[in-house]
Formats: structure tokens, sequence, C-alpha cells
């Protein structure tokens, strides 16, 4: 419950990000162009997929760290979420496969969810991501400092780190860098569901999976809005929220994220003792046993089953 809570809180916690921003209040007609880096989690996805609804935002670029989707899995469902989105305009850039300075992976059971993305509908891409690297991209795009770009990290701060170490004088390119990551005056996350053993209590994944990446970002001078725990703890999806939300989705972005919400692996246990005897209860803090749905579309089922086993008869 903790991590989907998580999860949904991070992603919304994005879509506040774009909204605090200070030019958002002077876009009702002027767009705002962003590069979304991301290690395409679920959460990631979420957002992507807010802020191709918002007409006030133009994406120019989505680069792929590696993170808690391992690159090329996490760049093939982004490539799938913006054909869900009609965006085969957006070039999809793929970054290097491990961190500047490697400490700990995200914990496997999250990365393969992130790969495979259990339970969620998405179409085949119709392309590949581009040839260039994300840091090759990164660091050509802001060359030139009177074209500068805002950049939205969402992940590892491992491609805008080797970007600027190919390229040092792009962090002039920089507008804004808006980071999701870190915890300043609350407890970091590392323990969170009890998937990962460790004592320590402060740092946040974003950061501890490449925290030399992250040291040269902040050291680099670039105009930074950080976005950590201290804030998007404040943002968590309560049970009333997602039945409203499941209720209003209506456009393929907005089941998409419904799907997105309702999808998650979990431990199960089968209760042996009344009064709850054959209970399935759901067990924090232990490694999942089960991917359970907690939605279901009827009308899917319907088409599917009536194709598989009644198809109309051929004209
Ligand atoms: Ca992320």
């Amino acid at each position: 419950m903790r991590r989907r809570r998580l999860l949904a809180a991070l992603g919304l916690a994005m879509a506040a990000t774009l909204c605090a921003a200070p030019d958002h209040r002077a876009t009702t007609l002027r767009q705002i162009g962003v590069i979304i880096d991301t290690d395409a989690g679920s959460d990631d996805l979420m957002a992507i997929a807010f802020l191709l609804t918002r007409r006030d935002a133009r994406i120019e670029a989505i680069t792929i760290v590696n993170g808690l989707a391992h690159v090329r899995p996490g760049a093939a469902n982004v490539l799938r979420l913006l054909e869900l989105a009609g965006r085969r305009d957006i070039p999809v850039y793929v970054g290097r496969e491990t961190p500047l300075k490697p400490t700990a992976e995200f914990p496997a059971e999250w990365r393969k969810l992130s790969d495979t993305l259990p339970g969620v509908e998405l179409p085949q891409a119709s392309r590949q991501p581009e040839h260039e690297t994300a840091d090759e991209y990164l660091a050509k795009r802001l060359a030139d400092p009177r074209h500068r770009a805002r950049i939205l990290a969402l992940g590892p701060l491992t491609n805008l780190a080797e970007a600027l170490e190919r390229a040092p004088q792009s962090v002039r390119g920089i507008e804004e860098l808006v980071i999701m990551g870190g915890a300043v005056r609350v407890p970091g996350n590392l323990g969170d569901g009890g998937y990962f053993e460790t004592d320590n209590t402060t740092a946040e994944w974003n950061m501890f999976v490449d925290p030399l990446a992250a040291q040269k970002i902040f050291a680099a001078g670039a105009p930074i809005r950080l976005v950590p725990l201290d804030a998007t703890n404040k943002v968590r999806i309560d049970p009333a929220f997602l039945r409203e939300f499941e209720a209003r989705a209506r456009t393929p972005l907005g089941k998409f994220v419904a799907q997105v919400l309702e999808t998650r692996a979990a431990a199960i246990e089968i209760r042996q003792e009344p009064p709850e005897e054959g209970r399935t209860a759901e067990i924090a803090g232990r490694r999942p046993n089960a991917q359970v749905a907690w939605n279901a579309s009827a009308a899917a089922f319907k088409r599917i089953f009536l194709a598989a086993l009644a198809p109309s008869p051929r004209p």
C-alpha cells in the first residue's frame, strides 16, 4: 500500500511541480518547452501522461536514465506511451546502463515491474529510440545559451552529469532544472516496503542510486528547483481520489493512468485461523508472491472473449 501511495504521490508531485513553475500563470498563450529525463518507473509514466495532456507544455524530447527501469525496456515503454498519445514526433534517447558511481540498484522486484508493466495495456511502438545517446543529445541541445532548455529530471542524475562532463559549458544552456528527488528535512525512502536492507535512513532513491552524478549536478551551478520527499510525501492518493479518477478517466491516457494506479505486486497470505480462515490477506513488507489486479475492463474482456470463442460470421 505504501509503495503504491508513494508512486502515486511522486506522479502527482511531478504534476504539482509543473503547476508551481513560475511561468505557469503566463502560459495561457505560450507553451513551455521541457526535456524529460526519466527512469521510466510507472510514476514517471503517469507524469509523462499528464504532461502530454497539457496544452501549455511542449515536450521537446525524453531521455532515459538508468534507475527503476533498465534503459532499453524503459525506452520501449516510453515509446509505447507516446504511441498511445499519438505523439510519434517526440524523440527518445537512451542513456548509459550504469551509474557514474554505483552504490546499489533499485530492488529487483521494482525493476522488473518497471520493465514489464504487468496489467498495463499499451500499443506496440512503431519506432525505435534515436541513435544518439542521451548525454550526446543533452550536451548538443544545451550548447547554445541563447536557446536554453528547461529540464525535468525524474530519476537518478546520471545522464545530466554525463552531459556536463562531456560539455561543461552546457550548464549555461539550462534555463531551469527541476529535480524530483532527495529528502532534506524528512527521512529517506530506501527502506520503504522492506525491500532493501540498509542502515541508511536519510537518502532518497534517486540520489542514492548515483550519488556522484547528483553531487556533480548540484555543484555545477545550474538553476535548480528541487522537489524532494519533503514535498512529495504531502501529495498522496487516497481511495476517494482513486475512485473518482477511475470513474472519470475517459481518454486513452486517463485510462492508462488508471491501470497503472490499479496494478501492483503484493505479498498475499491465506489466513488459516478463525475468524479470518481463508482470507487473502495482504502482508506489508514481505516479498510479493502475486500480481494483484485491482480493476478489470469488462468491455475489453467481452471483446476478447467474443472474438476468441464466438467471432462474427464472415460476410
Ligand atoms: Ca523516476
